[in-house]
């Protein structure tokens, strides 16, 4: 009576017990990097020091940090490739497409589990793998052989009903989902689809919706592995990866949903939250200025052959500038081949590389005050590069259509034909380069590559200023945002620290260096959003040795502690109102920390004291006394 993430689970537990709550250790069989993150995650590798990655397969892709404005980029990608050759990992030259549909595309297998530097990694579980986010770290941890540890999540059911209606999208699923659980409703669970509507997805429209269940927080989303997996996986040449995989009939679940397919309609998430969703029919006829498509989410063949049949015969709008990114090189050699580009190209729409570009920011700011319509999946205050701009995030179907009237329109109006996706894939596999695995390789350093910052081990009695208090649902690109001018310093912590909570205190970098560190202090949820650890890495950088927080985001909260910064948790969530920026706090007697305890702070500043609770178990607590993995794994 096992759910489908329990067989997989159950079948690479390494150690702990499969009870929600708890904390489990899983064999991890692929990792995968993408430039923005990797950089990090292998000079991580490298400080861990050993001959070749102990995982079936790595890959290092190159995605994110594509323009290439100075040396900075070109020379992370040089480094990376280095990197992979040496130790035995696949490298994916930049264009070749976005990781998590490459990784789909090429490398993802059924029952398989896989942890990525990127949030979005269980796009994979569109295919049956249990793929998870994690920070760069604890994937170079799990190239290094060692297992990946999480907190054993509760298993949440979504039965879906029926079919879509034309014009409405597996997009309009996931924002459903979104309206339903929120972006932390996720939080410790993994979602499980299921229900007969599952066999009228195909695997790209499954992926839609796994990508998209990282801005619900949750652990990984996961689909079966039924007669759609086979249909792709034939196509992408690789039968043999196939297994059947299924939920057993008397599964149990902590949480059911059921979802009608046939009563949905299309959906938009409006600014800034990615559960912040209303029907597109109330927001039709509002003017937009640019139109986005592309992306982990909305990028697969299928996706873009829908936009490809909408656009056919028409012009963008005079008022909107419409961009596209495929996928994949796969995905945009095949629109080629099939016709399918030049309507596209005709109707005036601006084609980018396969990267994920706007998506963070790497180009196609909105104008000032512009209503930007996007297929991606975050619409975070000011992750589109332009602060006083409202993204908002549609399906292709919704995104292309408006981009043809101007305003914000229902393609169930439009006319069009199904798209039908094609019937043998063609691979396009020249852009992957395969190891050779000699240790004599040399690693390709430029200057922007700088030696990585390690912890001091924890001070016995830390009295310092709380330098930021921030609300609920603060986002990893709130504390470090992203964005072509940022992200070049990714190799760069001391470089990259200056621009760390920029959009909510300028002087957060000063500050902290003023007062040699301090704490935070957040609401709920705090670290939502990417697996960026160089929101944990800049902070311990700037010396905060405390996040006093009402809840945290799973992947940010590991990374706190991977890099030795206190992830507390308010025991009385009303005590978050008593504290002001400023105030002195003092934390005692932490030498003699003990796992899941709870702890005295003391504010210093209002006279008075609260209690904090830490339920991390004994090697998390040595490694926060430690000052984080890294000093423990040496
Ligand atoms: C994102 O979508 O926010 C990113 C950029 O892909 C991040 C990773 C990063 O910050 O490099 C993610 O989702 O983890
Ligand atoms: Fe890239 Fe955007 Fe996907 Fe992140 S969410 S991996 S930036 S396409």
């Amino acid at each position: 009576m096992n759910t489908l993430s329990e067989k997989i689970l159950s079948a690479h537990l390494v150690s702990g017990e499969m009870v929600a709550g708890q904390p489990i250790k899983i064999k991890i069989d692929q990792t995968l990097t993408q430039d923005a993150t990797g950089t990090m995650a292998y000079l991580q590798l490298e400080s861990i020091g050993i001959d070749k990655v102990k995982t079936e397969l790595s890959v290092s892709y190159v995605d994110h940090n594509t323009l290439q404005s100075g040396f900075e980029n070109a020379d992370d990608h040089a480094y990376l490739q280095s990197v992979a050759d040496k130790y035995g990992i696949v490298f994916s030259k930049p264009g070749n497409g976005i990781c998590h549909q490459l990784h789909l595309e090429r490398f993802a297998k059924p029952a398989k589990t896989l942890i990525g530097s990127d949030s979005h990694t269980p796009t994979a579980g569109g295919i049956g793998s249990l793929a998870m986010g994690a920070g760069g770290l604890d994937v170079a941890a799990a190239m290094a052989g060692r297992p990946f540890q999480i907190t054993m999540p509760k298993i949440v059911k979504i039965e879906l009903k029926g079919k879509l209606q034309k014009g409405v999208a597996a997009k309009d699923i996931i924002l459903k989902v979104l309206s339903m659980l929120t972006v932390k409703g996720g939080v410790g669970k993994i979602i499980e689809y299921t229900g007969e509507g599952v066999k009228h997805l195909s695997i790209p429209e499954r992926v839609t919706i796994t990508n998209m269940g990282a801005e619900l927080g949750a652990t990984t989303s996961i689909f079966p592995s039924d007669e759609r997996t086979y249909e792709f996986l034939k196509k992408q040449g690789r039968v043999e990866d196939y297994v059947e995989l299924k939920a057993d009939e008397d599964a149990t679940y902590d949480e059911e949903y059921v979802i009608d397919l046939n009563e949905l309609e299309p959906l938009i998430a409006l600014p800034h939250m990615p559960d912040n969703v209303v029907t597109v029919a109330s927001m039709v006829g509002t003017p937009i200025s640019q139109v986005n498509i592309g992306s982990c989410t909305n990028s697969s063949y299928l996706d873009i052959e829908t936009v490809s049949n909408i656009v056919k015969g028409n012009i963008i709008h005079p008022n909107v500038s419409c961009s596209l990114s495929c996928g994949s090189k796969q995905v945009l050699c095949m629109l080629s081949e099939a016709g399918k580009l030049l309507p596209i190209l005709e109707s005036g729409v601006r084609l980018l590389e396969c990267t994920c570009g706007p998506c963070i920011g790497m180009g196609q700011s909105p104008a000032s005050n512009a209503f930007s319509l996007r297929t991606f999946n975050r619409n975070f205050y000011g992750r589109s590069g332009t602060l006083s701009a409202s993204v908002g995030l549609v399906s292709c179907e919704t995104a292309i259509y408006s981009a043809i009237k101007g305003v914000i329109s229902d393609p169930r109006e439009a006319e069009y034909e199904l798209a039908t996706d094609l019937e043998t894939y063609t691979i396009h596999d020249e852009n992957f380069i395969y190891p050779s695995c000699n240790p004599n390789t040399e690693i390709v350093r430029g200057p922007n590559i700088k030696p990585l910052p390690i912890n001091k081990p924890l001070d016995d009695v830390v009295s310092k200023e709380v330098i930021i208090k921030v609300q609920d649902n603060i986002t990893t690109d709130d504390i470090m945002p992203a964005g072509a001018k940022v992200l070049p310093y990714r190799s760069n912590i001391e470089k990259i620290s200056e621009f760390c909570f920029m959009n909510h205190k300028k002087s957060f970098h000063d500050d902290c260096l003023e007062k040699q560190g301090g704490f935070i202090v957040a609401g709920n949820n705090y670290g939502q959003g990417s697996s960026r650890e160089h929101a944990a890495l800049a902070p311990m950088y700037l010396g905060i040795k405390a996040v006093i927080a009402k809840s945290f985001a799973r992947i940010h909260q590991a990374n706190l502690i991977n890099f030795g910064i206190l992830p507390c948790i308010f025991e009385n969530e009303a005590d978050y109102d008593s504290i002001d920026e400023d105030d002195i706090l003092e934390f005692n007697d932490l030498h003699v920390l003990k796992p899941n305890s709870v702890i005295e702070v003391i504010n210093k500043t209002k006279n008075k004291s609260f209690n904090v609770c830490l339920p991390y178990n004994e090697e998390q607590i040595n490694m926060l006394l430690c000052g984080g993995l890294l000093n423990t794994l040496k």
